[in-house]
């Protein structure tokens, strides 16, 4: 059954008219490795820290800018966006299609909230907190093509025919401000689309995005705004001590001009000084030390890496699957092609390298989890291999090899071969990573021992369900499984309403 909303009723929770408060019991556990008489032991001791929450209530009107807003995925997004704020049906070879939002884990998935006369009882993921609605989302951003968004939706070839006539009115007016364009960050084959662009030094451009922004902010009357990285993948930037390695080093080298600070590093650079939440959707590494210092200082919200969408997402359940079951993945091959403008940046050995790292490291907390399938420092053989094929255009192929050693020595091979259009699977996910960012920057909470409430860590583990590469904070284990991933965000958004993790125990029916 499937209920629409619902209210807690606790000791542990107080709504009220501005935020709900909330106490949870985190049941963990305390490791000890100690000499117990003459041998050493590893001891393990439950422990409860008792946490309370608060949730701001109030609902902002928010604003989201993208950088590369006219690609494939800006313009996807911006299209599905409006196509469910205004209702909008086209009809296609099958159907009458109404716009929705599948594939958005805040928007179409639910969560378990028990059970009712022999029923288990569902209710919508967003149900859980106050959140913006994605209808009401205003758009902007920045572009190094000044091609409008309608136009742009017809280069992506995303979306049918029929839809596209009807949102191009909505579209037509929109148009991407300059971007930072610098070749030596991205493929050379992307030089033709560059007709507008940001001139000056690095410093200057950062004073023009903190400029666009506030001056976005102020036209759209928003509350907030968050800005998304969805611009083309760059190549990695060096990471040099003495440029940027520490905040001061890093903002003093971009005094200088130094040509090693990328574009997205200048973006992210512009929003943490104006405390504007910024996130990575592709797998350069904007977030250099001296960056995530910055953020870290700021207490601005910063998250990443890479969107998790089609192959990798399969990845991270099969592997998590396999080695949870006692089987050993010992070859992942993985190769894709595409034909859209991302598969042809990344069609540079640069630029493709920084997409092999994120598609690469991808399984490794699930190959450490479990030294009874892999000796210390083993891991699978495990290659990525990407194409660019323009006849396919955005509708990418990935073909996935699986082999795996399982019982007395015998192999099992599985293979997948999974075709879509990739921006119809990104765009569902940059609007969970806005509206979830946007989310847990209205949490506050502590600890038993904590005197004061404060906000998350600004490296916003929360998002990692959304990301191939999970930036984390120095010290954090990085969780790529995907069910750890989806447990920790709804079981945290419980926690805000006092109600226990899901634990799938259902022992009243045992
Ligand atoms: P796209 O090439 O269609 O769009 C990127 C846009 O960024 C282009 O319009 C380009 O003109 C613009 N751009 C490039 N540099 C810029 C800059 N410095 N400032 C402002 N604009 C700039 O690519 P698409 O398909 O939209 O993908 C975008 C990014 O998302 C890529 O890095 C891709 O690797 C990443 N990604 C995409 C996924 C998907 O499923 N579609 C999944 C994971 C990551
Ligand atoms: C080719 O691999 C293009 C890329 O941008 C991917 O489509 C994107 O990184 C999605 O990757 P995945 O592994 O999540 O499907």
């Amino acid at each position: 059954m499937f209920i629409e909303n619902f209210k807690v009723e606790s000791p542990n929770v107080k709504y009220s008219e501005t935020e709900i408060q909330s106490v949870y019991n985190y049941e963990t556990t305390e490791l000890v490795h100690e000499n117990r008489n003459g041998a050493y032991q590893w001891i393990i001791k439950p422990k409860s820290v008792k946490y309370e929450f608060k949730t701001n209530t109030h609902v902002p009107k928010l604003g989201v800018m993208l950088v590369g807003w006219g690609g494939n995925n800006g313009s996807t997004l911006t299209g599905g966006v409006i196509a469910n704020r205004e209702g909008i049906s086209w009809a296609t070879k099958d159907k009458i299609q109404q716009a929705n939002y599948f594939g958005s884990l805040t928007q179409a998935s639910a969560i378990r909230v028990g059970s009712y006369q022999g029923e288990e009882i569902y209710a919508p993921f967003k149900s859980l907190l106050p959140m913006v609605n994605p209808d009401d989302i205003v758009f902007g951003g920045w572009d190094i093509s000044n091609m409008n968004l309608a136009d742009a939706m017809g280069r992506a070839k995303v979306f049918d025919i029929d839809l596209q006539k009807q949102l191009r009115p909505y579209m037509e007016s929109m148009v991407p401000l300059p971007g930072i364009y610098d070749p030596d960050f991205i493929a050379a084959n992307q030089e033709e689309r560059a007709n507008n662009v940001i001139k000056g030094t690095k410093k200057e451009q950062v004073q023009q995005v903190i400029k666009d922004i506030k001056k976005f902010k102020a036209a759209t009357k928003v509350d907030k705004v968050v800005v998304l990285w969805t611009a083309n993948t760059e190549r990695y930037s060096n990471l040099v001590v003495g440029l940027n390695d520490t905040t001061e080093n890093l903002l003093a080298a971009l005094d200088r001009n130094e040509a090693e600070i990328s574009p997205s590093t200048l973006f992210a650079i512009a929003c943490v000084t104006e405390n504007v939440p910024f996130i990575n959707g592709s797998p350069q590494n904007t977030f250099v030390p001296g960056l995530i210092d910055f953020a870290i200082q700021k207490n601005c919200l910063i998250g990443g890496d890479d969107f998790k969408s089609g192959q990798t997402k399969m990845k991270s359940v099969l592997v998590d699957f396999l080695v949870g079951a006692g089987i050993k993945p010992t070859s992942i091959v993985s190769y894709n092609h595409l034909g859209n403008n991302d598969g042809m940046n990344l069609s540079a050995p640069q630029t493709f390298r920084s997409k092999e790292i994120s598609k690469s490291n991808v399984v490794d907390d699930m190959v450490n989890s479990n030294a009874i399938l892999y000796e210390p420092g083993e891991h699978p053989d495990h290659v990525v291999v990407i194409k660019y094929v323009p006849y396919v255009a955005d509708s990418k192929r990935a073909m996935d090899e699986y082999t795996s050693e399982i019982f007395m020595g015998g192999k099992n091979t599985i293979v997948l071969h999974n075709t879509c259009e990739d921006s119809l699977l990104a765009a569902p996910i940059i609007l969970d990573l806005v509206l979830l960012a946007e989310l847990s920057t209205r949490i506050q909470f502590k600890a038993e021992k904590e005197g004061k409430f404060h906000s998350f860590h600004p490296v916003a583990t929360i998002l990692s369900y959304l990301t191939k590469a999970p930036l984390v904070p120095p010290g954090t284990p990085v969780v790529n499984a995907l069910s750890k991933q989806r447990a920790m965000l709804e079981n945290i958004m419980r926690a805000c309403v006092g109600l226990a993790p899901e634990n799938n125990m259902i022992l009243e029916y045992k």
